[in-house]
């Protein structure tokens, strides 16, 4: 079932496939992405801020390949192998890419470790309340569920709103707290065409935040064209997403 999941485009159409044809040749640095994930966009929007040399290669995680399971045992999209050691999981790579290119700049996260330690509560808040509320809302059913789901999803995203310093979350630097949050603000039309979601509806200052993200050019840059992704949100929103995030989310369990 999984396998196909991706529907029909295998590769990076638009923005998004001009990166990755300046990102064919070999580097200490592969990037095992798959182009319609917004998870691969976290690490993606890294490396395209950073300029940190990189090779991409794509991978179709629903087809659980041998060669791919033994870069992540999870079988998911991103990873990365650095001088041939594998890590995976998108906010751990984030934060790889800071340590081990320091003299990549622009650094995404403070150097006080007080202010460093704020923008990880704040990126955890994005993970385990943001996310989560975005992907119940595309999948639930019910017209009152959805009423509850989208409630849930405004307040998650007022609470990050409240807390931003502007133009971006910690103020004139752009960081990865905007990083974690931007392949959804990205993915928001989803939710506005099919389950009434406004970015007023979170404020204004939401929507400032929302459209200076989509703005920037590392964040552009590894946007697809918008109708490519419409096969694979349409899983979601008929909540038939067999992914290894549908099957979770619609049992109720944290993604792992
Ligand atoms: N927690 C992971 C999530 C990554 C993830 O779910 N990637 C999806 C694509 S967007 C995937 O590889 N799915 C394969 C599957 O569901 O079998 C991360 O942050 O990197």
């Amino acid at each position: 079932m999984a396998i196909g999941e991706l529907g029909t485009y295998p590769h990076a159409t638009g923005a998004a496939a001009a990166v990755v044809s300046k990102h064919e040749e070999a580097q200490d640095l592969v990037f095992w992405s798959g182009w319609f994930c917004p998870y691969v966009q976290r690490a993606w929007i890294v490396l395209e801020e950073r300029g940190i040399p990189y090779q991409y290669k794509e991978v179709n995680p629903y087809k659980k390949e041998q060669h791919f399971l033994d870069i992540n045992p999870k079988g998911l999209v991103p990873a990365v192998e650095y001088k041939g050691r594998a890590l995976y999981e998108s906010l751990v790579i984030c934060e790889f890419l800071e340590e081990a290119y320091p003299e990549h700049k622009p650094s995404l996260l403070p150097s006080d470790p007080v202010e460093r330690a704020y923008a990880r509560i704040w990126i955890d808040f994005i993970a385990k309340s943001v996310i989560p509320a975005f992907m119940r809302l595309m999948m639930t059913q019910e017209p009152d569920k959805q009423q509850e789901a989208l409630g849930e999803f405004v307040k998650a995203l007022a609470t990050l709103a409240e807390k931003i310093q502007g133009p971006f979350f910690l103020g004139e630097q752009f960081s990865l707290v905007d990083v974690a949050v931007a392949p959804w603000i990205m993915r928001d039309y989803v939710i506005a065409e099919n389950r009434g979601f406004h970015r007023e509806a979170v404020g204004p200052k939401w929507k400032q935040y929302a459209e200076t993200i989509e703005a920037r050019d590392s964040v552009k840059s590894v946007m697809s064209e918008r109708e490519k992704y419409a096969d694979i949100y349409a899983r979601y929103l008929k909540n038939e997403a067999n992914s290894v995030a549908g099957i979770a989310f619609r049992a109720g369990r944290p993604l792992q």
